[in-house]
């Protein structure tokens, strides 16, 4: 792939070579990088060697990659598929059997060190791993042998970050994590169910232009996607603020946007940019649309703890210092909720406001001392 390529192809769709750099800036400012981190990344996007993409799927619903390719963003889909060589993914290979095994088989092995290996889905354990098998092999070992030959291993979506789905209790086929199939080794997780495509290619451009996987917090997750919380960035923020909750579903509140704490939303206790990207650029998100966040990115809280049980506020003090615990009350047919929830969150939000500003700035001066 080269530049010509690159560009020919998007003009060819109708964008500019100018547009390609703008998403390239883009891409650069939501990692948190400087501007000019924006050129860096177009120069690797462009560069005629395009790393080898092994993606395999065990336990899951194909979300992730459908959410890959339901970006109706113009070029993102079709820069993703024109930066790497997608060399194997079951969804979208052409060919199907033993054909298709055999093309991965020799990718990989032309391609030892320098694939990178994409897994989607939770692996199954149990029994020897025979409740997921491909082409007779059981995933777990397709997963343990493909990762020792390849250059970086990335999981993507809640399921092969941790588990996800099929991993709830009571964990019939005994559905683990990736990093828990191969410890030890660096896996970057992009939890999510889906995971956001634009994180995933974020990542991806990332490691084409640093050669390395960015910096990844206690989770595995990337730090520039996953260190806010959804709280954080939320549009319903200023009702939580002012104590002004959906109690069910339908009623009056929920039909004013109202916060949907009381619901079970888990936004408190995740940390995910969903409230500041949204999916698949129609800008929406699952609390924009009504529902509340349940967690999906953050271990040990999605699909462990039920929907309806409410956010432990004090797990992160962030927000609601652990000495002035918020008092959520129901307060049905009143007035007004304004609680001492309210009130901290006022100040507190006001001051946080300020201090994801100032922290984005420190971080893009720290990554750029770092390049
Ligand atoms: Fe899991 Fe991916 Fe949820 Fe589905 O396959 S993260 S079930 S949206 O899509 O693995
Ligand atoms: Fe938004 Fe949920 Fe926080 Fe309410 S509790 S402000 S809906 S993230
Ligand atoms: Fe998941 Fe919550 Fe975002 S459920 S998709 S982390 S809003």
């Amino acid at each position: 792939m080269n530049e010509l390529n690159v560009v020919s192809k998007l003009s060819a769709r109708g964008y500019s070579r100018r547009d390609f750099l703008k998403l390239c800036t883009v891409m650069a400012a939501s990692m948190g990088l400087p501007l000019s981190a924006g050129e860096k990344i177009a120069s690797a996007v462009e560069s005629p060697t395009r790393p080898p993409v092994i993606w395999i799927s065990g336990q899951g619903c194909t979300g992730c990659t459908e959410s890959l390719l339901r970006t109706t963003h113009p070029t993102l889909e079709h820069l993703i598929l024109d930066m790497i060589s997608l060399d194997y993914n079951e969804t979208l290979n052409a060919g199907a059997g033993h054909q298709a095994e055999k093309f991965m088989e020799q990718s990989i092995e032309k391609n030892i060190g320098k694939f990178v290996l994409v897994v989607e889905g939770s692996i199954p354990t149990k029994d020897g791993g025979i409740y997921c098998k491909v082409a007779g092999t059981p995933f777990v070992d397709i997963v343990k042998n493909t990762a020792s030959k390849a250059a970086a291993v990335i999981a993507i979506g809640s399921c092969a970050s941790w588990g996800g789905i099929p991993s709830a209790e009571p964990n019939p086929t005994g559905a683990k994590g990736v990093s828990k199939v191969l410890p030890g080794a660096t896996v970057m997780n992009i939890p999510g169910c889906p995971a956001n495509a634009y994180n995933f290619t974020s990542a991806v451009a990332y490691y084409l232009t640093y050669k390395k996987l960015p910096a990844l917090d206690k989770q595995g997750r990337p730090k520039f996607a996953y260190s806010r919380l959804i709280h954080e960035n939320c549009e319903r923020r200023p009702h939580f603020d002012a104590g002004r909750f959906a109690e069910k579903f339908g009623d009056e509140g929920h039909k004013l946007g109202y916060c949907l704490y009381k619901l079970g939303c888990k936004g408190p206790v995740t940390y995910n940019n969903c409230s500041i990207l949204g999916f698949c650029d129609v800008g929406s998100w699952p609390v924009k649309a009504g529902h509340p966040c349940f967690g999906c990115s953050e271990e040990d809280v999605g699909f462990s703890i039920p929907q309806f049980v409410e956010a432990d506020l004090e797990k992160h003090s962030l927000f609601t210092p652990s000495a002035t615990p918020a008092d959520i009350t129901y307060q049905r047919g009143g007035n007004t909720t304004a609680t001492a929830a309210g009130l901290v969150g006022l100040a507190v939000g006001a001051a946080l406001g300020a201090g994801v500003v100032a922290s984005r700035k420190l971080k893009s001066e720290e990554e750029a001392s770092n390049q």
